[in-house]
């Protein structure tokens, strides 16, 4: 299956028509994976080998503009960005894929570093295809949104909702029935915490990573039977308001992905000496009784789960981390 074939039959009659509004803009917020997606079962329409589990992370995220203005520019938070950058190439072929003629341009402002392991793919195709859908005047539900930003970048399918978001993995070649669903449940006190190690952007790209690791992690068939029983027990501590099985579960569950990437060949490390640091800290605290745990991406940074009330004697040991509440104001 083709990528332009799931979207025509998506848009349907709608495919090939010009934009209606002269620019559109829209926001999604990233999200981090608690239970994390890793392995493609169909790497041209990033279809997952497991489901995955996600909470969105509020106001951090990516706004994009589109603008018919024939110029076919980019610009990310105010820079001009090469239309023959990877970045550029990503970009203009995923858009090329709904309407090949029009040329846009593209104004991207992202509060989160892009390409560090704080999931800039996942909001920035989440807020691109909720732009094209106001400047097409689609009218898509946001199941079929979250199809087209899965075709962008996996994880992008889960950045169409606030909250806790399930991503189904699906079984259909088609992957129609592969798309990420909010869940109910909403944890007022529940904070999340970033800890910045590094800005700079990585040097091994998830794709290639999660690839790497399908194909040469001898680990990897263990896998699919560790993200059904996390999977399980997370939506048990959602349900209950469980941070400790909540915590131990998505920290297993980022170790175990971080050793699928250090099992493969050619090997590889996402962490760096203060990200290992930073983990021992986090499991002192533990030992001398502070309910705090850690999840990673495909980056060096960490982000801590933990309660309002374990905030202020975090921040006694780590002063610089930002927090931020993804259910204040819910
Ligand atoms: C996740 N990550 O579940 C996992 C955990 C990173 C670590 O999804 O190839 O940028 O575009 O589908 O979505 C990052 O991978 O990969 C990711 P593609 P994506 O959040």
């Amino acid at each position: 299956m083709k990528k332009q074939d799931i979207i025509k039959a998506i848009l349907g009659n709608r495919y090939g028509k010009s934009p209606v509004l002269p620019s559109a803009t829209a926001f999604a917020s990233t999200n981090i994976a608690l239970c994390k997606y890793w392995g493609k079962r169909d790497a041209e329409l990033n279809l997952p080998i497991t489901p995955s589990l996600s909470i969105s992370l509020e106001q951090k995220g990516t706004t994009t503009e589109i603008q018919v203005n024939g110029l076919n520019r980019i610009t990310v938070n105010g820079q001009p960005i090469e239309n023959r950058s990877s970045f550029g190439k990503r970009l203009f072929e995923y858009v090329s894929l709904f309407d090949p003629n029009e040329p846009l341009s593209f104004h991207i402002q992202s509060n989160i570093p892009i390409g560090a392991g704080l999931a800039s793919s996942a909001s920035g195709f989440a807020s691109l295809a909720l732009a094209l859908n106001q400047l097409y005047n689609w009218r898509l539900t946001l199941k079929e949104l979250s199809i087209l930003a899965r075709i962008g970048s996996g994880s992008a399918c889960r950045s169409l909702w606030q909250g806790f978001v399930e991503w189904e993995a699906g079984s259909n070649p088609d992957g129609m029935d592969s798309f990420a669903k909010p869940l109910p449940q909403i944890w007022p006190d529940l904070c999340i915490g970033v800890l910045m190690h590094s800005h700079a952007e990585k040097k091994l790209s998830s794709r290639e990573a999660m690839n790497r690791s399908v194909k040469t992690s001898p680990f990897y068939s263990s896998w699919p039977s560790k993200v059904a029983h996390d999977l399980i027990q997370i939506k048990q501590a959602i349900q209950s308001k469980d941070l400790p099985l909540l915590g131990q579960i998505a920290e297993s569950n980022a170790l175990a992905m971080h050793a699928l990437v250090q099992s493969s060949w050619p090997p590889f490390s996402y962490s760096l000496p203060q990200t290992l640091e930073a983990m021992q800290k986090i499991w002192s605290l533990r030992q001398e009784g502070l309910e705090v745990y850690f999840t990673q991406d495909a980056g060096p940074n960490l982000k801590l789960i933990f309660m309002e009330q374990t905030l202020t004697p975090l921040l006694q040991v780590f002063p610089h981390m930002e927090v931020i509440r993804p259910f204040v104001g819910k």
